[in-house]
């Protein structure tokens, strides 16, 4: 016969405190907690009633309770029969606790999966009334509230966050006509001109199919095979192989609405429109090698600079511009304006600036909004519409498909931060975790009921109409002759750019290529790349070794036009003019100049900059004057490759101290490596003898001895990075 257990005399092992030390080993002692919180484990004894052993003291704190809302006495332990017995079955507490978290989980975004996000508002500037009846756009000074999603587009949901790839800059207006998303991309052109090929394209993207990788970049054959078949993709080749890929915050980076849309006025007149968001903080990239170490540094760089950025005050903002034009332009233009491969030049169609985005609040909970946010391309409001693009209207299908998907049914819009903040009366009901529907006795319209009880009513002068285009011809699958020049604005994004970029353009485009394995893929790509320009052509061949160049791939449009530059495609020529919201690496020795170090924080605190001090010790330093000074960083976790720019201020000592240790080096050969500026103390030459670099040592390398220096030094970091040391530093560019 079974022992019946006996839960008020446990045995005598289940009263030892964990399990036995291995020989060898000290036994462990047990954390000593703040008196107020008790330790989880109860040994041998029922829990008290009421679960106070879990709680806090001192503070009115919630009982915890199950979903079901009954309060829970022991969190700790499952119900058993005896203190070794099994676990048994009928214990409700454990069974729903483990069985909520099974489920939760949703499916990830099938592209864009890992992404930040935060509120804010949009706030218009200039009324926009005589072209569109949009009540968001008409009066100066309105506001409404908007959350933003920013994402990659190829990597997992745990990918790192500087994988070479673009980003999605997705908006959603919370306006009084309900909700409006611009989901949009930080690069204004796409791969593709249908949507019929987007899977193939995302396919060929993502990790490859038999192994599993790699994951989040598109440095391998199926990619690149992919793109060198599709030559509709060579303007997004040059944009995605320029440095706008890898940002440097997305404070950073510009948003475009991509397609051509429709505004349309109150007297039912459309006028098209594309949509720009612009950086208050200009423009701004990493460097490639700099990006690979990021990577490994802090895979969340993206994100943590966002919500610090938001969390200091320092709130991103971005001007809502926008191009437009009418029917006669779209006739005249070179380019078909539903062509999602082509920008209008800035130079063409100004950016009229007409509001403005800012970010002013973190998400409470990263789940609930972030990962349940769902965009959708069809959800726009009275006075907005689309065009024929294909690829925006490929989408418009996509977007409530894969929420129904992730979301699990067709009453996501119940989730707050999907839902409009404005009342939704309609007669949709039921469905998955249906939490609005409709009080009383009808569900249907038209009904004779009246208004009180048979509820809402379409309204012709508010509702939303569509643009009435006229619309013939015969069905049929086929491109327009107008989508057919794949290479003249992929030439004209490479001629817009500084040298230096151009430069990067070609090396990002060796990098991926020499991860290629397939000699005739790499040999494709450069094959239109002659289309594009000859000498780029030429220097990635000669960057992969090809023994002779290809012919120049077929084109469906073979003239291609030389158009003039557009500065606006240009990252360096929109670059910072300040050291506003950036970040200096102070590295500090104990016995560094305190005035300095006092000097440099000071002029920093003036352009609204920030600064991390990086040390020897987490401990932090003790400065020249006696004054402790704490650390952000111990050397080894605080590389200089998360720093704007970076100073060295160390003692004698100090330096003797640093130049033996590789992260100290490593520190000062990365930043002059990606060419920032760096600012360093006379005593500093030690470290950076040792590190192989005190002879280089350039205009951008700038000592620092006394405050009126410090204050110099953050005037001249304002630029972006110092582009000239790039080509002593490179062998490419030899
Ligand atoms: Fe998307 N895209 N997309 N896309 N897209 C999705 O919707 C799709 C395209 C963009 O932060 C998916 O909710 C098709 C262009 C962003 O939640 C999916 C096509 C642009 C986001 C989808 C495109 C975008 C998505 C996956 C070709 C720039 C993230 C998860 C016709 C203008 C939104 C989801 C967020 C997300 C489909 C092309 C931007 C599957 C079929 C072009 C920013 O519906």
């Amino acid at each position: 016969m079974a022992r019946k257990p006996d839960p008020t005399s446990p045995s005598k092992r289940a009263t030892k405190a964990g399990p036995a030390p291995a020989p060898g080993e000290s036994p462990q002692k047990a954390p000593k907690l703040p008196a107020s919180i008790a330790l989880s484990d109860s040994f041998g004894e029922p829990q008290a009633a009421g679960g106070e052993t879990h709680q806090v003291a001192g503070g009115d704190v919630a009982t915890l309770t199950s979903a079901q809302g009954m309060p829970i006495a022991d969190d700790q332990n499952s119900l058993k029969y005896g203190a070794r017995g099994p676990v048994l079955l009928e214990d409700p507490h454990f069974r729903e606790k483990i069985f909520h978290f099974d489920h939760e989980r949703i499916p990830e975004r099938v592209v864009h999966a890992r992404g930040v996000g935060a509120h804010g508002f949009f706030e218009l500037t200039e009324s926009l009334a005589d072209v569109t009846r949009a009540d968001v756009l008409q009066r100066v000074g309105e506001k409404v509230p908007a959350f933003v999603r920013f994402s990659t587009v190829a990597g997992s949901k745990g990918s790192a966050d500087l994988a070479r790839d673009v980003r999605g800059f997705a908006v959603k207006l919370y306006t009084q006509e309900g909700n409006w998303d611009i989901v949009g991309n930080n690069i204004p052109v796409f791969f593709i001109q249908d949507a019929i090929k987007f899977p193939d394209l995302i396919h060929a993207a993502k990790p490859e199919p038999d192994r599993g990788f790699p994951q989040a970049q598109t440095a391998h054959d199926n990619f690149w095979d992919f793109i060198s078949l599709t030559p509709e993709s060579m303007h997004m080749v040059m944009w995605i192989m320029s440095d706008r890929t890898i940002p440097r915050s997305l404070r950073t980076i510009e948003g475009f609405g991509v397609h051509s849309f429709r505004l349309v006025n109150a007297e039912g007149k459309s006028t098209f429109v594309k949509f720009h968001w612009k950086p208050k903080a200009a423009l701004q990239s990493v460097v490639w090698n700099e990006a690979v170490k990021i990577n490994g540094a802090d895979p969340d760089f993206h994100r943590r600079d966002l919500w610090d950025a938001i969390n200091a005050g320092d709130f991103p903002e971005w001007e809502l511009g926008v191009q437009l034009f009418d029917e006669d332009f779209a006739n005249s233009f070179d380019f078909d304006i539903l062509d999602p491969t082509k920008i209008i030049p800035e130079e063409l169609v100004p950016v009229r600036i007409v509001g403005r985005l800012v970010l002013d609040r973190v998400v409470d909970n990263f789940f609930a909004e972030t990962e349940q946010v769902a965009f959708c391309t069809q959800n726009i409001i009275p006075g907005i519409d689309f065009t024929n693009d294909p690829l925006l209207q490929g989408r418009n299908f996509s977007y409530l498909d894969t929420q129904l998907k992730r979301l699990g049914g067709p009453n996501f819009t119940h989730i707050p931060i999907n839902a409009p903040k404005v009342p939704v009366a309609n007669f949709q009901q039921d469905g998955h975790m249906a939490i609005a529907n409709r009080k009383g006795r009808v569900n249907y319209e038209p009904n004779s009921w009246g208004a009180e009880i048979g509820g809402p009513r379409e309204d012709p002068a508010k509702g939303f109409t569509s643009f009435a285009a006229t619309e013939e011809g015969p069905k049929l699958r086929l491109r327009p002759e107008s989508f057919a020049d794949h290479y003249s604005q992929a030439r004209q994004f490479l001629v817009s750019q500084e040298p230096i970029e151009q430069k990067h353009i070609g090396d990002a485009l060796v990098f991926e290529l020499s991860k290629v394995e397939r000699p005739d893929i790499r040999a494709r790509i450069v094959s239109h790349l002659l289309n594009i320009d000859a000498g780029l052509a030429q220097t990635v061949a000669d960057g992969l070794g090809l023994a002779a160049l290809p012919a120049p791939a077929q084109a469906a449009r073979p003239t291609v036009m030389d158009l003039p530059v557009s500065n606006a495609l240009s990252i360096v020529r929109n670059g910072p003019d300040s050291f506003q919201g950036r970040k200096l690496g102070i590295l500090l020795s104990d016995g560094a100049d305190a005035g300095l170090f006092k000097g440099l924080t000071a002029a920093l605190y003036k352009v609204g900059a920030v600064f991390e001090v990086i040390a020897p010790k987490i401990g932090g330093v003790t400065l020249s004057d006696g004054t402790a000074q704490a650390a952000r960083h111990k050397i080894d976790g605080g590389p200089s490759i998360l720093f704007d720019a970076v100073a060295v201020v160390v003692s004698d000592e100090g330096a003797a101290l640093l130049a033996g240790d590789a992260a100290a080096q490593d520190f000062v050969r990365d930043a002059f490596a990606h060419c920032k500026y760096i600012g360093l103390t006379k005593a500093a030459q030690p470290l950076f003898a040792k590190a192989g670099i005190a002879d280089l040592l350039d205009d951008a390398c700038l000592a620092l001895g006394t405050a009126k220096d410090a204050a110099a030094f953050v005037d001249t970091i304002g630029a972006l990075r110092f582009w000239p040391r790039e080509l002593e530093v490179d062998l490419d560019a030899k």
